[in-house]
């Protein structure tokens, strides 16, 4: 059996930080996101009765050890699921536009979770797609789905948390223009530097607490197609998360000078009549939402900031497409 996906990543408007069930992936705050068209990641899996352990590869070379751990774990529950055995060939090539440093684990495990359920014979739904795609990274729930997803914060024990789809991609007529600020790979996993915020920073229970809240005012305001509104509580959904990191001790800090820059920027755009938004994940590069007809503006805008070494234009992107053989 072959079976090959196709998954986009995606980008939080409303921010994921921190779990409630470490074993289990499960998030401890709600998260909202919209999954994008430019950054895809494709992956083939092949069983083969032949192999006595799973062979990875991701960008054209064979991973083993830590790089391949989570793959062969997601292979493993898929497996116990479907009561087979076989291990499996898998190849994962993410077809992002530039050498970017963006997350791919969101796109990753989207496709990683819906290819080895069809290859291994599971007639899963999206939703048992997306709930197997959350424990190998959470955000990567919501990249089952096109458009504006919706990812609820976890109940302790409870392993069937799935993504929801909001809003399908033609829901909205926006752009998320990315401005990179650095190509190398980020200073702190996300998983650990989520970690360390909990166990460490006072500013914890008051991102647990504030969540929630931007959450629900990001999903209030997308359905009312509200830019000001959603670019409004995302902002605050953004610098509350990064603030709760800077308090970690060591401090958990991926914002660099240029990410300032491009946030001061962004701020210049609105006073100067444009509607733009700025958002930031574990890694120093921007994103900015804003209207589609205003995307070239704000990206030649951001690519003026020193230190900007790439940028691009996402639009609202599919969700998982998977094909047999
Ligand atoms: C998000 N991030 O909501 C947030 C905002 C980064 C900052 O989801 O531990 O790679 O694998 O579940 O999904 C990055 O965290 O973490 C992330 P795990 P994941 O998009």
């Amino acid at each position: 059996m072959r079976a090959r996906a196709v998954a986009r990543a995606n980008i939080a408007l409303a921010k994921y930080w921190g779990k409630c069930d470490a074993a289990l992936n499960l998030p401890a705050v709600p998260s909202v996101s919209l999954t994008l068209d430019a950054l895809v990641t494709e992956t083939v899996i092949e069983l083969d009765g032949g192999l006595d352990h799973d062979v990875v590869t991701l960008d054209g070379s064979v991973r083993e050890g830590s790089e391949a751990k989570k793959v062969i774990a997601a292979l493993d529950r898929v497996r116990a699921a479907a009561g087979r055995s076989e291990r499996a060939r898998v190849s994962s090539v993410n077809r992002f536009p530039t050498a970017s440093g963006l997350a791919s684990s969101a796109s990753g495990f989207a496709a990683l979770a819906a290819a080895a359920a069809r290859a291994y014979g599971l007639g899963w739904s999206e939703r048992e797609v997306s709930a197997e795609a959350r424990r190998g990274s959470a955000s990567a729930a919501r990249s089952v789905y096109g458009g504006w997803v919706e990812l609820p914060a976890g109940v302790p024990g409870n392993d069937r948390l799935a993504a929801i789809p909001l809003h399908g991609p033609e829901h909205w007529e926006v752009s998320l223009v990315v401005a990179m600020a650095t190509k190398a790979a980020k200073a702190i996993a996300s998983r650990d530097g989520m970690k360390q915020t909990a166990e460490t920073s006072p500013y914890w229970s008051a991102w647990l607490g504030c969540a929630p809240l931007y959450a629900k005012a990001v999903k209030d305001a997308l359905a009312a197609r509200d830019l000001e509104a959603v670019g409004t509580a995302m902002e605050a959904s953004t610098f509350a998360m990064h603030a709760s990191a800077w308090a970690a001790v060591p401090a958990v800090r991926y914002a660099r000078g240029v990410t300032l820059e491009l946030l001061d920027r962004v701020r210049a755009l609105r006073h100067e009549g444009v509607g733009a938004w700025a958002t930031m994940d574990a890694g120093p590069h921007v994103k900015v939402l804003c209207m589609a007809a205003d995307a070239e503006r704000v990206r030649e805008a951001v690519a003026e900031v020193q230190g900007v070494v790439d940028t691009l234009i996402a639009r609202p992107g599919a969700g998982v497409e998977v094909t047999e053989g």
